[in-house]
């Protein structure tokens, strides 16, 4: 029993010695030292020896596992030391390198200009209501005073879901679901944004836009009060020189029309490449709200009178930051979101 005690110590000594990594020196703790290792499998052998012996063979055993204890501790510490300053010298560190760029994030020029708009709006005493992007054939047309198979409805062709439900086309809809509802009566001031989506796709007219729809139904509307709005609106997002122009126009939902140009705040009126030489800028298309839709809508249009108004924001943004091409805004480009952060 002792020769093989002493055996086993020599053994455990030699196995120590060769090892060089942290690898293997755990290998040769749990090979000797381990709950199943050689010094707890000797003590198994102690019943076999003689009861007198029994103690100062256990003794023995105890002693030499220490022993091993201690080499081979000291033996890891060494090899650990050795790892870390081999780890430190290969992780020099250059104080002289420029540092790591931390990358912060930023809001789109299009949230930019859309806040604007709707910070403008709402200290003009207007509410922010939002609402569905697939409507209802009925809300997105019929309520709006454009009946099935009504010419009207190629201005604004759409991706079908079913027969009768759509993308929206506009923000419009809301117009009616507001009127309608049971929780607001008039006087209303609204303006809702929102993503809308069309059959469109080129460099001013993209398939998915924004607009921002603004509804006002009280006694006594006029075309005035539209105007005097949206000239602060315009003055308010692009500069205080910006004047507005009304052209006659049409929309089924609205009587009378207007489409609303601002002068081009790139040029200051005087014609340039972004206003095709004109000076102005479509920027939105309004008008009195047509009495059949406050009919539609369950309001009585011998009570009230409103103004309705939707615009673009991609269209805004673009004449505000003089952007050629509406399809950079959809290209996740970096470089140029980081151009108005
Ligand atoms: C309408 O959508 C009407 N609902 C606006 C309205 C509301 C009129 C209330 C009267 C009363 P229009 O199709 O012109 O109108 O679109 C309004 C604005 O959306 C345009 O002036 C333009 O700025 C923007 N727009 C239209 N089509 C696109 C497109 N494909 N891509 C980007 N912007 C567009």
């Amino acid at each position: 029993m002792k020769q093989k005690l002493a055996k086993l110590s020599e053994q455990c000594l030699a196995d120590s010695k060769k090892a060089v990594t942290s690898e293997q020196i755990n290998a040769v703790k749990i090979k000797y030292l381990g709950r199943n290792g050689a010094f707890s499998d000797l003590m198994k052998y102690l019943k076999d020896v003689p009861k007198e012996e029994k103690p100062e063979m256990g003794k023995l055993i105890n002693d030499a596992r220490v022993e091993a204890e201690t080499v081979i501790g000291e033996i890891e510490r060494d090899i650990l030391k050795k790892e870390k300053e081999a780890r430190l010298a290969a992780e020099k560190i250059d104080v002289t390198l420029p540092g790591k760029e931390v990358k912060t994030g930023g809001l789109h020029p299009l949230t930019i200009v859309r806040n604007q708009i709707l910070d403008t709006f709402i200290s003009m005493g207007f509410e922010v209501v939002e609402g569905p992007e697939i409507e209802t054939d009925e809300f997105c047309f019929q309520k709006l005073n454009i009946p099935k198979d009504h010419p009207a409805r190629d201005m604004q062709d759409t991706f079908y879901i079913t027969d009768n439900i759509v993308l929206r086309t506009h923000t419009s809809p809301m117009q009616a679901r507001v009127m309608e509802s049971k929780d607001r009566k008039p006087p209303l001031r609204l303006v809702i944004p929102g993503k809308v989506y069309r059959s469109d796709d080129d460099a001013t007219h993209s398939p998915m836009f924004q607009q921002i729809e603004g509804l006002v139904i009280d006694k006594k509307i006029s075309l005035c009060d539209l105007k005097g709005t949206l000239e602060e609106f315009a003055k308010s997002v692009f500069s205080k020189e910006t004047k507005v122009r009304f052209r006659p126009s049409y929309f089924p939902f609205t009587e009378p029309s207007v489409e609303v140009d601002v002068s081009c705040s790139i040029c200051g009126g005087k014609g340039c490449r972004i206003c095709k030489g004109t000076g102005w800028i479509e920027i939105l298309g309004a008008g009195i709200v047509n009495p059949q839709v406050l009919i539609n809508c369950g309001l009585d249009p011998k009570e009230y009178t409103g103004y309705a108004f939707g615009l673009g924001i991609e269209r805004v943004t673009m004449i505000k930051y003089g952007i050629p091409d509406m399809r950079i805004f959809f290209e996740n480009d970096e470089r140029f979101i980081k151009l108005y952060k």
